[in-house]
Formats: C-alpha cells, structure tokens, sequence
C-alpha cells in the first residue's frame, strides 16, 4: 500500500519551512530508530543546505551501527529551538525524552498503536519497519543515495530479524531490492549486524538461558536477568536486544518474555507468534506492536511479577483459541 500523495506533499511543504531540522529517535533505541534517523538525516544533508542535527537521549547507542554513515553526529540533547522535528519509529512523544511542546512534529512510524502527536503523520502499520516508511516517503522528494539506503536496509533487516516477522510481505522483498540496488551492501549490513557481538551480549545471554522458566504447559517462556547478572556481564540495553526472541523460539512457546531487572524499575519484553500481545502491555502502561511489545514495571518480588503477567495473559484469553 503505498504512501498516500497529500502526506507526500504535506511533508515537503512542511520541510521547506524550515532552515532547522531535529531529527528524533527513541530511547533503548534500536536498529530501526537509529536506521530510519540517519537514512532520513543523510538524505536531507546530501539535498538541502539545512542544518540538521540527530539526537538519542540514551546513555549507550547500539555501537554496532557505528558503520553507517554520520552515525557519529547522534547527540543527547536538542539544541534548535525554532527547529522542525522528524520523529522516527516513536509511538508515543514520550518516548523521544526530549520537549517538542509548540513544536512542528513530522511523526514517521508503524507502529498501529501510534499516538498521532505530529503535525504531519505518516503511520503505516502495514510496513515492516519505519525505514521503509521514510523511503517511500522520501523518495519520490530527494534522491536516495547508497549512505541512506544502507541505513535504511540496516533498519529493515533488523525489525524483521533478518526477514523473519510476519509483517515481511512481497512489497518487504520489492522494497529492499530497491535499497540494494540504490547500492545499499546486504553483506556488510548483515555482517555488521550479526557478527560484531560484544562479549557483554553473549555473557548476559547465557544468564538469560539458564534463567529459563516454562509456564502454563509450557505455552510461556521466561527469561530473566537481574541487575547482579547485568553488572557482572557488563551489558548495556542495547546488548540485551534480541534475548527475547531466545524465549519464543521453543516449538512449544507462544509468549516469550524477557525480564530485566534495572536499578529502581523492571524493564520486560514479550514477543508472541501471532497472538496479540500488544493488550497485555498497554494492561501494563506500556505499547508496541501486537506481536512484539514491553512495559516498565515497579520493583517487587519477580515470581509476582510472573505472576501478575501470566494472569493478565489469562484475562485477555489469548490461550484460549
Ligand atoms: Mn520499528
């Protein structure tokens, strides 16, 4: 489905007007964040004379992305005041960390449960990941050159899990010849997404794995680490990305998730094969996609917090059909 002309144009109206541009990603960034925001921010720096500047709030960026290009410009802070905002990949403004409060909001995502904060909304929950709603977006206003495109199949390889979610589809494939064919290097995205591991992430992996925890016949998988095994392995968040797809990838699994314990919160992520999951998190506070989402959860026992999850999962009765 493609991009509907009037946001096209809305969008480059609204990028005229201004000389300043901020674009934004969310915090625990992850591949799809930093991808779509560096392909957007390449593009507008190769077309526009535009000062631009990139921010995550984060205290760790994913460091493996370090290979695509400008990836060193992102910073903490947001400097513009009368700047316009890109959003990218970001449901809800509160996840930005940044104040957009009076300010003009391009929101570029796909997540369904988008809040609609900008002034400009480009929500397409239909594609596979943000990149591929900034390139249809874009590309029929500025050339999409090889730096950008490699950022956003970077981007796309990765909300996919290297094309392996059920929102990759026929225009998944036809989107992502396009990228390599604008000189986007599939080797050298999958090399640097698969095979540049800290020695961090295969530690706390390994705690995760022996935390394992089956319940309801075995319908749900938990993994969880506390903050001893997360200071004794020295990860960051973005090392525990991906631990939770190791819960679902049992034959027997429907609902995988992952607990992790933070100084004064936890921090969980459940991922389902097919069931909607996204009731469970918003239950909770939190959101995402309906196959892949998380919540933040006040510090108590954690079986109560198994607990308390496994009855929620119950109420929806998701197990049930
Ligand atoms: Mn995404």
């Amino acid at each position: 489905m493609p991009i509907e002309a009037t946001l096209i144009s809305q969008t480059k109206e609204l990028i005229e007007k201004y000389d300043t541009i901020s674009i934004l990603t969310h915090i625990n960034p992850d591949a799809d964040t930093i991808g779509t925001a560096l392909g957007v921010y390449t593009l507008l720096k190769q077309n526009t004379t535009k000062k631009l500047e990139i921010i995550n709030i984060s205290d760790t960026l994913p460091r493996h992305l370090d290979f695509l290009q400008h990836f060193a410009r992102f910073k903490k802070k947001m400097d513009f005041e009368n700047s316009l905002v890109i959003s990218c990949d970001c449901a809800t403004a509160s996840r930005l960390g940044v104040d957009i409060k009076d300010k003009k909001i391009l929101n570029i995502d796909h997540h369904s449960s988008n809040e609609c904060y900008g002034s400009v909304n480009v929500i397409m929950p239909q594609y596979a990941s943000a990149s591929l709603v900034a390139y249809e977006l874009f590309k029929d206003i500025y050339p999409i050159s090889k730096e950008s495109a490699e950022a956003f199949y970077t981007a796309l390889l990765s909300d996919t899990r290297y094309f392996t979610t059920s929102s990759v589809d026929k225009q998944t494939f036809s989107i992502a010849q396009e990228l390599i064919g604008l000189g986007a290097d599939a080797y050298k995205v999958a090399y640097n997404l698969t095979q540049r591991k800290s020695l961090a992430s295969l530690r706390i992996l390994q705690r995760a794995l022996n935390s394992l925890d089956l319940r309801l016949d075995a319908q749900i998988g938990f993994l969880s680490v506390s903050l001893q095994d997360i200071k004794a392995s020295g990860a960051t968040m973005p090392d525990m990305d991906g631990v939770v797809d190791y819960a679902k990838s049992l034959a027997c699994v429907k609902i995988g998730v992952f607990i992790m314990e933070l100084e004064d919160s936890y921090r969980i992520s459940m991922r389902s094969k097919g069931l909607d999951i996204s009731k469970v998190a918003q239950a909770f506070g939190g959101g995402g996609h309906k196959v892949a989402c998380g919540f933040s959860i006040d510090k108590t026992d954690i079986n109560d917090i198994k607990d308390k999850i496994l009855k929620q999962i119950e109420n929806t009765g998701l197990l049930n059909g």
